[in-house]
């Protein structure tokens, strides 16, 4: 649902591709079919081809917020409700283990994170495959990624290729400086990172934006201008 902009963010017409520096340059290897490993604290971890297959699928629209400050509203998202993809493929066919209830998640770029499972369970929260109607691109997730609105956006994992059961105390590994990855990331709370108040880094953020953006979107443009062979 779209809503007011939470604590501190400003509308941005545009929806950049976006993230740490270090991923700009790195692009996912499979496009087309949505795999998915569930490993760690499970019965039977599972390598799922074709992971969202079979399962309802939905449309939702929601506001994207990251954690720099800007708000893009209203996506189109197109999709499976993790919960769906929870209690009909991982519960049934992977069987967490009691307490498994922190998830890491990782993209094909190898960007990582985590969420706790019962943020994950909300009702808005998507395996997201299509934008406006169409599969995602390269730009912004393909084939796949996380859409958590009510997280800042570094928690929607794009390229998303694994997500791994964890008991809540063993912690997962972030992109980046730990600092700078807060457990859970409340858009509404100002949950920015796991140190210095939310307001305060509103400060540190507002005038790196506009060259992180620059940047992704030049390694995107070089990217494309790269020939691509299909055997
Ligand atoms: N795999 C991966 N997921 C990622 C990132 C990334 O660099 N790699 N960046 C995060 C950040 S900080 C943001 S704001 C959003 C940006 O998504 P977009 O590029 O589709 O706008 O993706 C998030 N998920
Ligand atoms: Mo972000």
């Amino acid at each position: 649902m779209t809503q007011a902009l939470p604590p501190g963010q400003r509308n941005n017409a545009t929806f950049p591709r976006l993230g740490l520096a270090q991923f700009a340059r790195r692009f996912p290897g499979n496009t087309s079919r949505i795999d998915l490993d569930i490993p760690g604290n499970v019965e039977h971890p599972l390598h799922l081809p074709d992971a969202l297959a079979g399962l309802p699928r939905i449309g939702q629209v929601s506001d994207f917020h990251c954690v720099t400050m800007w708000s893009h509203r209203s996506l189109r998202w197109g999709g499976v409700r993790f919960t769906d993809f929870y209690q009909r493929v991982v519960v049934p066919r992977a069987g967490p283990r009691t307490g498994a209830t922190l998830v890491a998640l990782r993209g094909q770029d190898g960007a990582r994170t985590g969420m706790l499972l019962t943020d994950l369970l909300n009702d808005d929260v998507l395996l997201a495959d299509t934008l406006d109607g169409k599969a995602l691109s390269v730009e912004h997730e393909a084939p796949l990624r996380l859409i958590a609105p009510g997280h800042y956006g570094y928690k929607s994992v794009k390229h998303l290729c694994r997500i791994e059961f964890k008991a809540e105390d063993s912690g997962y590994r972030v992109s980046g400086f730990r600092f700078m990855d807060h457990p859970r990331a409340r858009v509404a709370r100002e949950e920015r990172r796991r140190v210095a108040p939310g307001w305060l880094l509103r400060y540190l953020y507002r005038p790196l934006v506009a060259g992180n953006i620059a940047r992704f979107a030049r390694a995107l443009a070089e990217n494309e201008a790269i020939p691509k062979y299909c055997p």
